[in-house]
């Protein structure tokens, strides 16, 4: 990669995922946000990147971390807004106006869940979206967002 600054991915988790492990396991599973944090860490590294993981209940903080991803010269973004994903027009324009190459994840099937989680606007703004394969989506975001940007995983 000629910028080295571009070997960053930012992670972005928003509204109640920092409850992640404590409350509605039956429906989001055992593994904390910490676990995923490190399993986005894990597997950046197997690609050579750096995965910068930001959490945030606020929408206009979710949208900071994605002008921070441009600043910073992010090579991608992983984000599951959680909440916003179905209500953010503001979350959907951040990330268009970036134009970081942009994979969405959701750790539950949204579209076998209420209607009102079939939509989402950020997906818009998105390459891929992956959603129903629990936390393991994460690490198949920054695969496929790997293989988007042209980095092979290290020997
Ligand atoms: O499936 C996903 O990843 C979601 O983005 C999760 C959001 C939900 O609003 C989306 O429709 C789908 C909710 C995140 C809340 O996470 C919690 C975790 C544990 C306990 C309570 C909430």
């Amino acid at each position: 990669m000629a910028n080295s600054l571009a070997e960053t991915i930012y992670v972005l988790n928003g509204p109640n995922l920092n409850l992640l492990g404590s409350r509605e396991r039956g429906i989001y599973g055992h593994a904390k946000l910490a676990d995923v944090e490190k399993l986005c860490a894990d597997t950046a590294a197997q690609f050579g990147l750096k995965a910068d993981c930001r959490q945030s209940n606020r929408e206009g903080e979710l949208i900071d971390f994605i002008h921070e991803a441009h600043a910073k010269k992010a090579a991608g973004i992983v984000i599951n807004a959680a909440g916003y994903s179905h209500t953010s027009i503001a979350l959907h324009d951040a990330l268009m106006a970036v134009k970081i190459p942009t994979v969405e994840v959701h750790i539950t099937n949204i579209h076998a869940r209420e209607d009102f989680r079939h939509h989402s606007f950020t997906a818009r703004a998105a390459f891929a979206t992956l959603c129903g394969f629990g936390i393991d989506g994460y690490r198949l975001a920054i695969s496929g967002l790997a293989a988007r940007i042209g980095v092979k995983a290290k020997a």
